[in-house]
């Protein structure tokens, strides 16, 4: 079956966060599009067959005026500006299906079970898993909740994103035998060893064998999915081919890792606004033309390993002192779920660490790093990724990793093809040495950019800290080398690879057979 049966089907997208927030913004109505490749590219998808999204309706809970009263808005609800590109936005519409949920019940359910039981447990976290008999309940209901929505679309096939949402396909199976279901999981899945420790393990796993294909970034987390399957749910059956009946269905898994659109970044980056933003950091921070530019983008959250980072930078600091005055770091932050007591103490300790290192280290006339933490849109985030000397991601663990294949993309084609002026290309017009990427083993983007990225551990303080200084002594060639061969890997796995996997998937193509 082909892309071409996936548009003549009824397409669901389920998750838990909205592409489009409505708001009210001095009493008019506006509508916000979180930037970022991954929403527009499943946008696309569901605005190719006419579908629907179903999804938590974040946004002002007091915003109505075009949405029924069942949460229904059709779209496109007002035109989105063209952007840099001259795409206008002349996309078919789709239904955008809001869930209106109770505050007690989005605080249970996405607060708690979901971002203080899965997510720590997905990223083997043991500290901060955090198990209350009420979020495991609400987890139930709001799944119910999105099922149920689902189901109303009548749908041929239902795609759900997430961890949000791993009881919802069993739900929408009761309902609806005969749909195609299928799950992307775009966080780890844990060892066995590890799993085990979530009460609701089975339970889990049951939910999600609702599904008739369920994709992970690696196939290493599709293994691990499958020894979870075959070591707690008895009734099933996992084959040599991979696939695991259950339910008298076969459920396949499949590895897809996901990619940028690095053309795009290529071109944010060579943009005006990417160079202007740069330029109000430098005169903000007063950052000097003869200093490294080593850079961390980050949610403030503790699987990105931030705090092991600036750890070693200060035994950089410590055990170099001829690098005192080489370098600024300069942290891109971006609070995240801070009703969360373990993010709020995260956000404070990252702070806190910061402030240490200058005081340790920086003298009048050097902060050794500097902390931004204002909104900033795609292209003045990637004015920060190609000013950069050394780009340090240092994840503890981490199911992909977008920002290190930003990182790569923002470097350009180092060589532009003949005859092309170097925009058309990708590549930034300005003759530039590119930066070098200092990247955590533990995360899905290790596998394609390393060894182009310099691998680390990022619990190995000295051997971090000795990696950083390789990155800052890289010389030209070897930058180039490397930024070459990252930015190939970009290419090779990028976001229209990944839709176009996704869309077979979900189409029902290129099935793995049962051999049993
Ligand atoms: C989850 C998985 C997986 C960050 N700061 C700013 C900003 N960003 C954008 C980046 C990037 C995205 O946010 C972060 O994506 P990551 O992949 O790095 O991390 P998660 O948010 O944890 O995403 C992850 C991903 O899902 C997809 O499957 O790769 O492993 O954890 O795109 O550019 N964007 C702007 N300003 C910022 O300050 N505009």
């Amino acid at each position: 079956m082909t892309d071409d049966a996936l548009a003549d089907r009824s397409l669901v997208v389920v998750s838990n966060r909205e592409p489009y927030v409505h708001d009210y913004v001095d009493g008019e109505p506006t509508v916000e599009r979180p930037t970022g490749g991954l929403v527009s590219a499943l946008d696309g998808v569901v605005a190719e067959t006419g579908g629907t999204w179903v999804a938590w309706g974040s946004g002002d809970a007091d915003f109505d005026p075009q949405v029924a009263p069942d949460g229904r808005v059709e779209m496109p609800p007002e035109p989105v500006e063209a952007d840099e590109e001259g795409e206008d936005d002349d996309r078919p519409g789709y239904t955008l299906s809001r869930l209106d949920l109770p505050r007690r019940l989005v605080e249970n359910y996405y607060y708690g079970y979901s971002n203080q039981v899965l997510w720590p447990i997905c990223h083997l976290e043991a500290d901060p898993v955090t198990v209350d008999p009420a979020f495991a309940d609400a987890y139930r209901e709001a799944n119910r909740r999105f099922a149920e929505r689902a189901v109303e679309a009548d749908p041929d096939v239902v795609w759900f994103q997430d961890y949000h949402l791993a009881l919802a396909p069993q739900y929408v199976r009761e309902a609806r035998p005969d749909a195609r279901l299928v799950q992307f999981w775009h966080v780890p899945w844990p060892t066995a060893e590890f799993f085990e420790i979530c009460p609701q393990a089975t339970e889990l796993l049951r939910g999600l064998l609702g599904n008739d294909a369920v994709g992970f970034h690696l196939e290493r987390y599709a293994a691990n999915f499958r020894d979870c399957v075959a070591r707690f749910v008895p009734e099933a059956t996992v084959t040599d081919a991979g696939a695991i009946r259950y339910d008298g269905r076969t459920v396949e898994t499949h590895a897809s890792p996901i990619g940028v659109d690095g053309d795009r970044v290529a071109r944010n980056a060579a943009s005006d606004a990417a160079e202007h933003y740069w330029e109000r950091v430098v005169a903000r921070y007063d950052l000097r033309e003869e200093r490294s530019v080593v850079l961390g983008v980050d949610r403030l959250d503790y699987t990105k390993g931030i705090v092991e980072r600036l750890d070693a930078l200060s035994h950089l600091l410590e055990t170099n002192p001829e690098l005192a005055g080489e370098f600024t770091y300069v942290q891109k932050g971006t609070r995240t779920r801070e009703r969360i007591p373990a993010y709020r103490r995260y956000y404070d300790e990252v702070r806190a660490r910061i402030a240490d290192l200058d005081r340790a280290y920086g003298t009048e006339d050097w902060t050794p790093a500097i902390y931004i933490e204002e909104d900033i849109d795609d292209r003045e985030l990637a004015g920060l990724y190609r000013h950069a000397d050394v780009a340090v991601v240092s994840s503890r663990r981490d199911g992909m990793n977008l920002v290190a294949k930003e990182f790569a993309a923002a470097q350009g084609r180092p060589a532009p093809t003949a005859g092309l002026a170097p925009e058309a290309n990708g590549a930034p017009a300005r003759d530039r040495v590119p930066g070098a990427l200092v990247l955590s083993r533990f995360v899905g983007a290790a596998e394609s950019l390393c060894p182009a990225a310099l691998s680390v551990n990022p619990y190995d303080v000295g051997g971090f800290a000795s990696m950083i200084r390789e990155a800052l002594e890289m010389d030209a060639n070897e930058r180039r080398e490397r930024a070459s061969a990252m930015r190939a890997s970009v290419e090779a796995t990028d976001i229209d690879a990944w839709l176009a996997a996704q869309k077979r998937v979900l189409a029902g193509g290129e099935r793995v057979v049962a051999d049993d």
